[in-house]
């Protein structure tokens, strides 16, 4: 009976700990709402889920307890109940999976008009590369990395010249302005991970990895690394100011080119 009664007071403290808990996400500042739509769908049916089998557990225990002269009957294979349970877990199995694949449909379908930034990740820092003038990014490789050229953008492509390099700083983005963030890593794995924002991928090195969001707020956010980088990890974090559209042309005036970068180089390469 005590063990029983343990196993109810487990669903109770559990539900009351979800309800109570001061632990919840970070106010939402993107358009990723469904993203919380999502896990709070799934925290429904894994809580009502675990909530029945653990009652069901506890009534067992006190309904089959020992009793003298009772005996257990021997009862391996039960079909109807196999076949039923197998149905029911599918249905549960798959209403958790349906609504996820929805959302990274949208998560990776980026809408038209968007602005692409780039998102450098490197051990331990993070570096960014926006669009100058004319509004489109060069390209860039890893294999061009040079001290100079922290980044590997091909100085040979025309679009990178006027290409904005913030490096180790802020990263600003205009409120209400959907945005693809293209990930890119030039040494470990990382993960561009803006809790506000609910939206996180890896970074792969060689390849481009990216999503969309939309800032819903200004306001000033901590990007973290969500990916086991090396030593370092847990203290790659940067900022991300979400400003309004006068702001943030202010602030993208005042950053560095490319161009700009290479200058003391190439100077000093003349003297
Ligand atoms: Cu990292």
């Amino acid at each position: 009976m005590l063990i029983a009664i343990i196993l109810a007071l487990v669903v109770v403290g559990s539900v009351l700990f979800h309800v109570l808990s001061p632990w919840w996400f970070t106010p939402i500042a993107s358009n990723w709402r469904y993203i919380d739509d999502t896990i709070s769908f799934t925290f429904w049916i894994t809580g009502v889920v675990f909530a029945v089998v653990v009652l069901f557990l506890a009534y067992c225990v006190w309904r089959f307890r020992h009793q003298p002269g009772r005996r257990a009957a021997y009862e391996p294979e039960n079909k109807r109940l196999e076949t039923w349970l197998a149905i029911v877990t599918g249905i549960g199995v798959a209403a958790m999976l349906a609504p996820g694949l929805v959302v990274w449909g949208q998560f990776i379908t980026v809408p038209a008009g968007a602005s692409a930034i780039e998102v450098v990740g490197q051990q331990w820092q993070w570096a960014y590369r926006l669009p100058g003038k004319d509004g489109q990014l060069g390209t860039a490789d890893t294999r061009a990395v040079t001290a100079e050229n922290p980044l590997g953008v091909n100085p040979d492509d025309p679009k990178s010249l006027d290409d904005v390099i913030v490096q180790g700083g802020e990263l600003h983005l205009p409120v209400g302005k959907p945005v693809a963030l293209l990930l890119r890593s030039i040494d470990a794995l990382h993960n561009f991970y803006v809790p506000e924002f609910r939206a996180k991928m890896d970074m792969l090195p060689g390849s481009v990895t990216y999503y969309w969001v939309t800032p819903t707020r200004t306001g000033t956010f901590e990007a973290l690394c969500a990916e086991l980088c090396g030593v370092g990890h847990p203290y790659m974090r940067g900022t991300v100011i979400v400003d309004t559209e006068t702001d943030y042309q202010a602030w993208l005036d005042q950053q560095q080119t490319f161009e700009q970068m290479l200058a003391p180089a190439t100077t000093s390469a003349l003297e």
